[in-house]
């Protein structure tokens, strides 16, 4: 098994879940009675901002009732106990929840919740209230102000960072993403292009399940704390035989 040093973690909805935040992809394919297209692209914006405001205003407003998991402080433990390298968190999750638990340098590749940007000045404003089509920019004054999220056809934040920690990874961790979006399902094949150990954890094999190693099935809020812990403890990943 290979030496340990720069691990990097990538969270999606499903480790917010046992937070009380809905996943994406349910049954009915909707999102929070929504289609998709309609508030997670920027062409939906175009077609009614105040829908899409709205919408995101209502996540907003739910985000200050929730708490981070057992998860998200593993993760946190992680950060602060592992002396072998750098352990670097890219969530494709929107809420607030990893740096609530206490982790730091989080990529948001897709965006916060808690921050809007100004289609006129670009700049990015720490945001914790309504926003609107009437909404004046603290800068440049006009009312150009938009939810700081990636949608579907826009470019994610920080990739050039992302594809400088893939290229150095050691152990790759995915954690409650069902990898159907892309560039984030495509970190896997990275990671094990640069011989990286990777390991999903996951309700179920998600869809790159194939470029994984191994995978831990299970509520990330019981199996990554355990997993975590056994980590640290011993430096490697020799307990991952000793299960077995
Ligand atoms: C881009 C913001 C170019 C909104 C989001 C055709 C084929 C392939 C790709 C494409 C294609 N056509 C277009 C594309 C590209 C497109 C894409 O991938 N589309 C898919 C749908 C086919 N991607 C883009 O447009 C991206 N931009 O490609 O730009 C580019 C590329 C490279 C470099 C530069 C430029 C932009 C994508 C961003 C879209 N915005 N969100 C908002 O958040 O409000 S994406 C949205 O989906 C969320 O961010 C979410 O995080 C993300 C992924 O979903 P998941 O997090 O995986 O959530 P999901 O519900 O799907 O799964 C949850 C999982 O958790 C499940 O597996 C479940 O089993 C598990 N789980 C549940 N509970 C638990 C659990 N696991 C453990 N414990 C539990 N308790």
């Amino acid at each position: 098994m290979k030496d340990i040093h720069n691990i990097v973690i990538l969270t999606g909805a499903g480790i917010s879940a046992e937070s009380g935040i809905p996943v994406f992809r349910s049954e009915t394919g909707l999102w929070e009675e929504h289609r998709v297209e309609d508030v997670a692209t920027y062409e939906g914006f175009l077609r009614d901002r105040t829908l899409v405001h709205n919408f995101y205003n209502g996540m907003r407003r739910k985000l200050s009732g929730v708490k981070p998991n057992e998860a998200h402080k593993a993760l946190t433990r992680l950060q602060n106990e592992w002396k072998n390298g750098k352990v670097s968190i890219i969530t494709q999750n929107i809420d607030n929840l990893h740096e609530a638990a206490g982790s730091i340098d989080v990529i948001h590749m897709h965006g916060e919740l808690m921050k809007v940007s100004c289609e006129k000045c670009h700049r990015v404003f720490d945001w914790d209230r309504d926003s609107s089509v009437d909404t004046v920019c603290p800068s440049c004054g006009r009312k150009a102000i938009r939810p700081h999220i990636v949608w579907f056809g826009e470019t994610p934040y920080d990739m050039d960072m992302i594809y400088a920690l893939l290229s150095e990874v050691d152990l790759f961790i995915s954690i409650g993403t069902s990898g159907v979006v892309y560039p984030a399902a495509g970190f896997a094949r990275l990671a094990k292009g640069r011989g990286a150990f990777n390991i999903e954890f996951n309700l179920e094999q998600s869809a790159t399940a194939g470029y994984f190693d191994t995978g831990i099935y299970g509520k990330a809020g019981t199996t990554l704390p355990e997993f975590v812990d056994a980590l640290i403890r011993h430096g490697d990943l020799s307990f991952l035989n000793e299960s077995k």
